[in-house]
C-alpha cells in the first residue's frame, strides 16, 4: 500500500463529488434503475471531471514538447516547462491522490474498467503530487532543460590537419555500420560518447528530483514507480528480465563469439579473447548489430528511392492488412526528415510517435534516410500510430487509451517490421535484390538474430538497460561510479568492453537518450521484443498456416484482425490475460529461441573451437 492510500480523504471534496454523482444519475435515471452501488457512481462522476480537466492540459503540453522536440530553442523549452507544469499541478493535485486512494481502497465495489482508470490516474499522480509543488516545479524545469541540451547538443570531430566536423547522429552510425579503419571508428564512437559529459549533472539532479517525489508517495524509487504500471514490484521486474535474458543467453554467446571472429577479419587484426571493443560494433551502444552478414547489403534496395518512399510503404503495409490509412493531418504535421543543416534548426534525432489529443492527431518524429534501419524504424513507428488510432474509440476511456502494457505498444510496430523483414514479402515489393534472394536462408536468419530488436538486442534492454537503471534509481552505483557501474553491466550481460579507459566525467550511459528522456522504462523494450516473437510464432503457425522465418502478412485481412482485435482493447484488459487469449501462453522467449534454432546450430558450427562467452 503507498503511503497516499493510507491517509484519510478530505472528507468534503468527496462528499461534493458524491453529490455530484448524484445529481448526474437523477439526470440519467435508466443509470440509477441499474442500482450500481453509490460509490461507484461517485468514481464515474470523478473520472468524467479528472478528465474534463486535465485532457485540455494534457493536449497543450503535448503539443509545447512536440514545439521543443522539432524545434529546440530556449524560448520552447520554457513553453514546455510551462504547459508541462500546469499540466502536473492538475494531474497531481492533492484532492486527485486523496480522492483517487479514498476509491481504491475500496476497489472491490467497483468495476474493473473503473478500478483500471483508478490505477492510471493513482500513478499519473504520483509522477507529480501536488503535496510538493516545489519539487514538481524543479524536476519540470529540469526536464526541459534536459532536453534542450540533448536535443541541441552538436557533435564535434577534431582530426589532425583537418578542419572541425559537426557530424549528425545518422553521419556517426554511418561511419560505425560501414568503416572497416578501426582509428576512424574509434574516433566517431568517441564523438558519439561526448554528449554524455553535458548531461551528467543534469541526470543526476533528476535522478534526485525523481525519486523524491516517487518516494512522497510511497513507492521505493522512481524505478518502482515506473514499473508499477505493469502490476509489478521492482524485484518481479528484474527477475522477469533476468529470466528473458537467461532464456537467451546461450544464442547470444554464440552469435557474439560469431560476431567477433567476423568482425576481426573486417578489420584485419587478430581476434580478442573475451569481450568485444565497443567501437568495433556497427551501433552507439552495441544493442544491435546491423550489417554484420557479408554478402547481403540490405540497405542496396532503399537507394536512389524518393525520400516518402520508407513511410509510405510502411502505411502501405498496414493498410494491407486493413487498417485506415493515415489521417491526413499525420502527413501534415509528423517530422519525418532530417532538418535541413542550412536551417539551423536542431531537433531530437531519436524517432519517437505522438498521441496529441488521444484522439486523431497523431504523429511522428523521425529522421528518415533511404536505409534499412529507417524502414525497420517506421514500421516501428507506425505500430504506435496505429495503436493510437485503434483503440481511439468510444468505449475505451480516454485514461485507458495506452497500450495492454507499454511492452505491448513497442511490440507491434516491431512486428510488423520483422513481417517486413521476410523474404516472400520483400520480394513481392521488389526490395529483395536478386543477391539477397539467393543468398542462403540462415544469412537472413543470422541477420535477423544481430540487427533490430531481436536476440543481440536483449542482454541490452533486459540486461544493461534494465540493471543500471535500477541500481541508479535505488541509490546502488555513487555518483562518482556512474562509469563504472555503466560498463561493469555492459560487461557482464553483452560481453563489450570500453576500447579505453572511461573516465567518471563522461557519463556514457547518459549517451542514451532513454536514460535522459524515457527513463526507467527501457524493459518495455525487452519485453516488447518477446511479445513480438509470441505474436508472429502464432499468426505464422496459425493464421497464415506458413513458415515463421518465410511468411507474409501482406494483404492479409484474418492477421489484421487478429491484431485489431488486441489493439482496440487498448488498457481495458489485464496484459497477461491479453498475451494467453491471443498466443496460448504467458510471457515467454520459447518462441523467439526457437525462431533461431536452425541458426543456433549453424553458430555452433562456426563456431567449433572457439572460446565462446568472455568471463
Ligand atoms: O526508442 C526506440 C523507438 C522509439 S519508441 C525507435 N527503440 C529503442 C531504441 O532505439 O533504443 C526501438 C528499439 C529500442
Ligand atoms: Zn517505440
Amino acid at each position: 500500500m503507498t503511503q497516499a492510500e493510507g491517509r484519510g480523504v478530505d472528507r468534503r471534496e468527496f462528499l461534493r463529488a458524491g453529490m455530484a454523482a448524484a445529481a448526474a444519475v437523477a439526470a440519467s435515471p435508466g443509470a440509477a434503475m441499474a442500482a450500481r452501488p453509490p460509490i461507484q457512481e461517485v468514481a464515474e462522476a470523478i473520472l468524467e471531471e479528472y478528465v474534463r480537466d486535465v485532457l485540455p492540459l494534457m493536449v497543450a503540453s503535448n503539443e509545447a514538447s512536440w514545439a521543443a522536440s522539432t524545434d529546440v530553442s530556449e524560448a520552447h523549452s520554457a513553453a514546455q516547462a510551462e504547459a508541462m507544469q500546469r499540466l502536473y499541478e492538475k494531474a497531481g493535485a492533492r484532492r486527485v491522490i486523496e480522492e483517487t486512494a479514498r476509491l481504491l481502497g475500496q476497489k472491490d465495489q467497483l468495476d474493473d474498467l473503473t478500478v483500471r482508470q483508478l490505477e492510471k490516474v493513482r500513478l499519473a499522480a504520483a509522477e507529480s503530487p501536488g503535496t510538493l509543488p516545489d519539487v514538481v516545479k524543479a524536476r519540470t524545469e529540469a526536464e526541459a532543460k534536459q532536453s534542450a541540451a540533448q536535443d541541441g547538443f552538436a557533435y564535434t570531430l577534431r582530426r589532425d590537419g583537418k578542419p572541425d566536423e559537426h557530424p549528425t547522429a545518422n553521419d556517426i552510425d554511418r561511419v560505425l555500420v560501414n568503416s572497416k579503419d578501426l582509428g576512424e571508428r574509434l574516433a566517431y564512437w568517441e564523438v558519439s560518447k561526448s554528449i554524455g559529459a553535458p548531461l551528467r549533472p543534469g541526470i543526476l539532479k533528476l535522478r534526485d528530483l525523481r525519486n523524491q517525489l516517487a518516494r512522497a508517495m510511497g513507492f521505493d524509487d522512481f524505478f518502482a514507480l515506473q514499473v508499477a504500471d505493469y502490476g509489478m514490484t521492482t524485484a518481479e521486474m528484474v527477475a522477469l528480465c533476468d529470466r528473458l535474458a537467461a532464456e537467451v543467453r546461450p544464442l547470444y554467446e554464440q552469435l557474439h563469439t560469431w560476431a567477433k571472429h567476423a568482425l576481426a577479419k573486417r578489420y584485419g587484426v587478430d581476434a580478442p579473447a573475451g569481450k568485444i571493443p565497443a567501437h568495433w560494433l556497427p551501433n552507439r551502444w552495441g544493442q544491435n548489430w546491423p550489417s554484420l552478414v557479408e554478402g547481403v547489403d540490405m540497405d542496396a534496395p532503399f537507394k536512389g528511392k524518393p525520400k516518402e518512399y520508407i513511410a509510405e510503404q510502411a502505411e502501405r503495409f498496414y493498410a494491407s492488412l486493413g487498417f485506415p490509412k493515415l489521417p491526413q493531418s499525420f502527413w501534415r504535421k509528423s517530422d519525418l526528415y532530417p532538418a535541413d543543416p542550412k536551417s539551423g534548426r536542431k531537433k531530437n534525432s531519436h524517432a519517437s510517435a505522438w498521441h496529441i489529443d488521444l484522439r486523431e492527431d497523431v504523429r511522428s518524429l523521425m529522421s528518415i534516410e533511404p536505409d534499412n534501419r529507417w524502414f525497420t524504424t517506421a514500421h516501428h513507428e507506425l505500430g504506435h500510430i496505429y495503436y493510437y488510432i485503434s483503440y481511439s474509440r468510444p468505449e475505451v476511456p480516454y485514461l485507458l487509451r495506452a497500450g495492454a502494457n507499454r511492452a505491448f505498444h513497442e511490440g507491434i510496430g516491431d512486428l510488423i517490421g520483422l513481417a517486413a523483414g521476410q523474404r516472400p514479402y520483400l520480394k513481392s515489393v521488389g526490395l529483395l535484390t536478386p543477391e539477397a534472394e539467393k543468398a542462403p536462408a540462415i544469412t537472413f536468419l543470422l541477420d535477423t538474430a544481430l540487427d533490430g530488436s531481436s536476440a543481440v538486442f536483449l542482454p541490452f534492454a533486459a540486461g544493461t538497460m534494465t540493471h543500471f537503471e535500477r541500481d541508479f534509481y535505488a541509490g546502488k552505483i555513487g555518483d562518482e561510479k556512474l562509469n563504472e557501474g555503466w560498463w561493469r553491466h555492459v560487461g557482464h550481460f553483452q560481453g563489450i568492453a570500453p576500447p579505453g579507459d572511461r573516465p567518471e566525467a563522461l557519463c556514457d550511459a547518459a549517451t542514451k537518450t532513454h536514460i535522459n528522456d524515457d527513463p526507467a522504462q527501457y524493459y518495455d523494450y525487452a519485453i516488447g521484443t518477446v511479445i513480438k516473437f509470441q505474436l508472429h510464432d502464432h499468426i505464422a503457425r496459425e493464421i497464415l498456416r506458413q513458415d515463421p522465418r518465410e511468411c507474409n502478412y501482406f494483404g492479409d485481412e484474418k492477421v489484421g484482425d487478429f491484431l485489431r482485435g488486441i489493439l482496440r482493447l487498448g488498457a481495458t484488459r489485464d496484459w497477461n490475460a491479453v498475451l494467453r487469449e491471443a498466443t496460448g501462453e504467458g510471457l515467454t522467449a520459447r518462441p523467439l529461441v526457437a525462431y533461431f534454432e536452425p541458426l543456433m546450430e549453424w553458430l555452433r558450427k562456426e563456431n567449433a573451437g572457439r572460446e565462446v562467452g568472455w568471463s
